[in-house]
């Protein structure tokens, strides 16, 4: 998630400084760094060299501005008619997992088409990470921790910590080490393009966040892959 800066506080109030947003943000370097855009080719041809950087950074890093990551994933727009290729969208299921690249070894990235007033279930994220980017829609994230593991064991339910909406271009972050997190579409179709690193094969999922004790392991299954519905 980015997290905004005070700088344009700062200049504003500064009686002698008169610099419009854009230009503050032009003097800090931030619109250049996000500023020029990059279609899904050049973004899948920079991705192997962008996760071997990542592994240099910490963990916290990934949430930030810091995150190569992050800021490649900012930098992406997907055209419709790169996004034609590989949206894939079912009726009869919540959301679909179309597969758009992949080394299988340090990455997946996917392609999520999220019906009308769907949701995932509350789940885990055995990888190092997970990188969504909103492209079409808005896309509300709960995160939960699991209490069980860190508390005397007398709650066991999951906790609620967080609630987010992310509209189109909003980047988001998560891993193990910050909670779980339930995706839901409220709305009309979403999509959401998935990035997770290295691949993630399967995740547990619990059913109520009532109980902690109570999820199962699933394996993850993509519904298209490289444009070929499976
Ligand atoms: N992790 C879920 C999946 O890959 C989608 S929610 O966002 O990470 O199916
Ligand atoms: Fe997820």
């Amino acid at each position: 998630m980015n997290e905004s800066n005070n700088f344009d506080d700062v200049l504003s109030s500064s009686p002698t400084t008169v610099i419009s947003p854009i230009l503050s943000s032009l003097v800090f370097g931030e619109i250049r760094k996000n500023e020029r855009k990059i279609s899904l080719q050049e973004f899948c041809n920079r991705l192997p060299q962008t996760i071997s950087k990542k592994h240099y950074g910490k963990c916290s890093d990934r949430t930030k501005e810091s995150d190569p990551l992050q800021n490649l994933l900012t930098q992406l727009e997907m055209s419709p008619k790169e996004r034609e290729r590989y949206q894939y969208i079912s009726s009869t299921q919540n959301y679909t997992r179309n597969l758009i690249s992949t080394d299988n070894q340090t990455y997946t990235l996917l392609l999520l088409c999220w019906n009308p007033n769907s949701e995932s279930p509350i789940h885990d994220h055995p990888c190092d990470g997970c990188w969504m980017k909103v492209i079409q829609g808005a896309i509300r994230e709960k995160r939960y921790i699991d209490t069980s593991k860190t508390k005397d064991g007398t709650t066991q339910k999951l906790i609620q910590t967080s609630d987010k909406v992310f509209n189109e271009e909003q980047v988001a972050y998560i891993d193990d080490s910050i909670g779980l997190h339930k995706i839901c579409n409220e709305d009309q179709l979403a999509m959401s393009i998935h990035l997770y690193s290295p691949p993630i094969q399967k995740c547990r999922v619990w059913l109520s966040e009532d109980n902690a004790w109570n999820y199962c392991t699933k394996e993850m299954t993509n519904d298209s892959e490289f444009g070929v519905r499976l």
